[in-house]
C-alpha cells in the first residue's frame, strides 16, 4: 500500500486530527459486522433487535443476542487496526477518536480520548432509574438481567430510533466540524447522524481521509480512499507517519 508524501504532510501533529470508526475496525478481531452476512444472529437481522419496540416486545431475546455479542467481543483481542489508532493518538497532540462501536475494543487497544457515540455495551443501565453499572461477566447470570430494584437492565447503547446521548453529540459536533483531517475506517456510512459527519468535516474545510474493504457512499466524496483491510492499511499508514513525523516532519 503506497502513501503519497504529500498525505503523509496533511497528519501535521499541529493540525487537529479525528478518526471516526464504525464496525469495520472490529472485524479482523472476530465481531460479525452490522451489515455483513456474518451480521446475522439466527434469522434476525441488528435492525430487528438494536430497537426499544424490539426490546419492549421480547427483552430476552435481545438479551440473548447481546449476551452472544458479549460472549464474542470477550474473547476478542484488539487487532493492529486498533492499535495503529492508539499509537496515533500519542504521535499526534490534537487527536480524537468518535467510535461507533459498542466494543470497548479502541479503550482496550489504549485510546483514553474515545467518544462511544452509540454506547458500550459492558454498561448496562436500569430502565427505572437510569442509572449504569459496568458488568463484564460472560453469560450473564440471569437473562433478562434485573436491577437491585426490580426493574429490568438494558444494555446501555443507543438503538435505532433513540436520540444519541446529547453531551457526546456535542462534543462530536464541534471536533467535526473543526478538525483539519478526519480519517474514518470501516464504515458503511449509513447510519445517521453519523454518517454525515464525513462531509461535515469536509464542508468545514478538512481533508477526509476513509479506509474500508469495499466502495461507500462516501468514497468518491473523500479526499483519499484506500480499499482494503484496516488492520493491514493502519499500521502501514502508522509507520510512515512515524518515519516522516517521528524525525520532525522534514525526513
Ligand atoms: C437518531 C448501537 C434521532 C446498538 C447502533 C426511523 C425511525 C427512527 C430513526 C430513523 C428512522 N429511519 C432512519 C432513522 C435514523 C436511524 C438510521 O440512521 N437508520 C439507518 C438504518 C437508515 N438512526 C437512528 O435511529 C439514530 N438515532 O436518529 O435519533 C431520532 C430519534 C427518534 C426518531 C427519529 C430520529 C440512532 C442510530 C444508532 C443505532 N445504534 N449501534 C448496538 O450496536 O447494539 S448503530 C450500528 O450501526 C452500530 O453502532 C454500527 O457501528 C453502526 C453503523 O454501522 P457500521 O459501523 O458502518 O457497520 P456496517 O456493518 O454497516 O459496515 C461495516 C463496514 O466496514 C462496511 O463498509 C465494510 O465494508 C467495512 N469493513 C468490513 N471489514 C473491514 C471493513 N473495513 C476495513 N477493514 C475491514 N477488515
Amino acid at each position: 500500500m503506497e502513501f503519497s508524501t504529500s498525505l503523509i504532510a496533511t497528519f501535521d501533529p499541529a493540525k487537529k486530527i479525528v478518526v471516526l470508526t464504525g464496525a469495520g475496525i472490529s472485524a479482523e478481531s472476530g465481531v460479525p459486522t452490522f451489515r455483513g452476512e456474518e451480521g446475522l444472529w439466527k434469522q434476525y437481522r441488528a435492525e430487528e433487535l438494536a430497537t426499544p419496540h424490539a426490546f419492549e416486545a421480547n427483552p430476552k431475546l435481545v438479551w440473548e443476542w447481546y449476551d452472544w455479542r458479549r460472549g464474542i467481543i470477550g474473547k476478542a483481542q484488539p487487532n493492529p487496526g486498533h492499535l495503529a489508532i492508539a499509537e496515533m493518538e500519542r504521535l499526534f497532540p490534537d487527536f480524537a477518536l468518535i467510535t461507533q462501536n459498542v466494543d470497548g475494543l479502541h479503550r482496550r487497544a489504549g485510546n483514553s480520548k474515545v467518544i462511544e457515540i452509540h454506547g458500550n455495551l459492558w454498561d448496562l443501565r436500569c430502565v427505572a432509574d437510569g442509572r449504569v453499572r459496568e458488568d463484564n461477566r460472560v453469560p450473564l447470570p440471569q437473562i433478562p438481567p434485573l436491577c437491585e430494584c426490580g426493574a429490568l437492565l438494558r444494555p446501555h447503547v443507543v438503538w435505532f430510533g433513540e436520540s444519541l446521548d446529547q453531551e457526546d453529540l456535542t462534543q462530536a459536533y464541534r471536533l467535526i466540524e473543526e478538525c483539519d483531517l478526519l480519517l474514518v475506517v470501516g464504515t458503511s456510512a449509513v447510519v445517521q447522524p453519523v454518517a454525515s459527519f464525513p462531509l461535515m468535516a469536509k464542508e468545514g474545510g478538512a481533508f477526509v481521509i476513509e479506509v474500508n474493504m469495499d466502495p461507500t457512499p462516501l468514497s468518491p466524496r473523500v479526499d483519499a480512499s484506500f480499499q482494503g483491510k484496516a488492520g493491514e492499511i493502519l499500521p502501514a499508514l502508522l509507520e510512515k507517519l512515524q518515519g516522516y513525523w517521528g524525525k520532525g516532519g522534514n525526513s
